[in-house]
């Protein structure tokens, strides 16, 4: 029997994700209107500033059940008005669906909510370990001076619903101060 090579690999020290249908996104700041506290500043901004891309791996179709998602998130570092980039942050539309989380490079914070609009941060830095518990809503953010990359595994059956953080936002925000983050109520 043959033992064949990997179809996939993950760059340990970038994030990168290479090998067999990678699909990778890009969110600029056009993407982004209305996700940053201060809309105005955002407008304001280049459009085309890149915020964050993703390299993903799907190896079975969108909503099956039982299967698996890998993928790689590189958030740029940058703020809009102080508030610092960040993904836009999304429950799973299987609201019960975890994830993990597992950090390459970069200094994150993970901002979490439950459905109460509880929210909780965690650090995140190279080696860190993340597990979304299930009903949380879950959002990145870069809150150093280098590119923050991220590793996430989650069920295919989970789904995005970004519709309930663009319509109530997250209860908490991470804004810069001097250099360090600070967690504010929103
Ligand atoms: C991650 C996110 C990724 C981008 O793979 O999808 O970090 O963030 P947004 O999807 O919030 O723009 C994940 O949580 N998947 O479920
Ligand atoms: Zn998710």
């Amino acid at each position: 029997m043959r033992i064949a090579a990997p179809q996939h690999w993950t760059d340990w020290s970038t994030g990168s994700v290479s090998g067999r249908d990678v699909v990778t996104a890009r969110r600029v700041l056009a993407d982004l209107e209305g996700w940053f506290a201060d809309e105005d500043a955002r407008a304001a901004m280049d459009p085309d500033q890149l915020v964050y891309t993703t390299e993903c791996v799907f190896p079975v179709a969108e909503g099956t059940s039982g299967g698996l998602f890998w993928g790689t998130t590189f958030i740029q570092p940058g703020d809009v008005a102080g508030e610092c980039f960040m993904t836009k942050g999304h429950f799973h539309s299987q609201r019960d669906r975890m994830e993990a989380y597992f950090t390459f490079t970069g200094t994150g914070v993970l901002l979490l909510m439950d459905d109460d609009r509880r929210c909780r941060a965690e650090e995140m830095t190279p080696g860190s370990l993340h597990l979304v518990a299930p009903n949380t809503a879950h959002r990145t953010i870069n809150v150093g001076a280098d590119v923050f990359a991220f590793g996430a595994c989650w069920p295919s059956d989970a789904g995005h619903d970004y519709e309930t953080i663009a319509r109530e936002g997250f209860a908490a925000r991470v804004f810069r101060d001097g250099d360090s983050p600070n967690l504010v109520p929103a």
